[in-house]
């Protein structure tokens, strides 16, 4: 019998994410150190509390090569400096593999940047809205709106996680809020930009 039989149907909260009876990591601001471009609104905001940031209730029912992996994410509103609350992001320890995002609440993104070429996208995620994101592509999710960010991710057993490289050099870009709403910019310009401000 294939693994997972347990585990068949799931049920996810739409509304504070969570899947019943799953394990669920916990991402808290500290958690998150160097991940946001503006370092002294990061330091200030931490000085204040280390709020939850995101949590992902995962179910791995079977690691066979055909098998898939999926999570409920939740990601609160917030920003820090201009830049919207966001997750840690990494690129499948496998690169081959992809993933697809689906948008149950709130309003977001995925910051979406090619391993090879640099090349960057914010794709919508919100309610109505599926996300592809091919492999060998770096992804990461910002929450745009006010209220927590529900999705669902689901990938390959066997893609793994692999934040090293984006621990180490972060995303190109940032996503900010602008009058208009998110706007993605050059992560070097916008820091370039915080050193100017008086
Ligand atoms: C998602 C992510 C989730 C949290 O399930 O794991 O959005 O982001 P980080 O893993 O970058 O902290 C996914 O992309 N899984 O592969
Ligand atoms: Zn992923």
């Amino acid at each position: 019998m294939p693994t997972g039989w347990d585990t068949l149907g799931q049920r996810f909260d739409p509304l504070l994410g969570g899947i019943t009876g799953a394990p669920s990591i916990e991402r808290r601001l500290r958690d998150l150190r160097g991940a946001f471009a503006d370092a002294a609104a990061y330091e200030a905001a931490l000085a204040q509390g280390d709020p939850l940031i995101y949590s992902v209730a995962s179910v791995e029912a079977g690691s066979g090569p055909g098998d898939l992996h999926y999570g409920v994410g939740t990601l609160m509103p917030g920003r820090i400096g201009a830049e919207y609350y966001l997750t840690k992001g990494h690129l499948h320890a496998w690169r081959p593999a992809a993933e697809v995002y689906i948008g149950i609440r709130g309003e977001g993104a995925l910051l979406l940047e090619d391993e090879q070429t640099g090349e960057s996208r914010l794709v919508p995620l919100g309610p109505h809205q599926v996300v592809y994101v091919p492999g060998s592509t770096a992804h990461r999710t910002v929450n745009t709106g006010d209220e927590p960010l529900v999705y669902l991710g689901i990938y390959p057993a066997a893609a793994g996680h692999d934040y090293a490289a984006i621990a180490e050099r972060n995303f190109r870009c940032v996503v900010i809020a602008g009058a208009d709403g998110p706007v993605l910019c050059d992560r070097q310009s916008f820091v370039a930009s915080l050193g100017a401000r008086p």
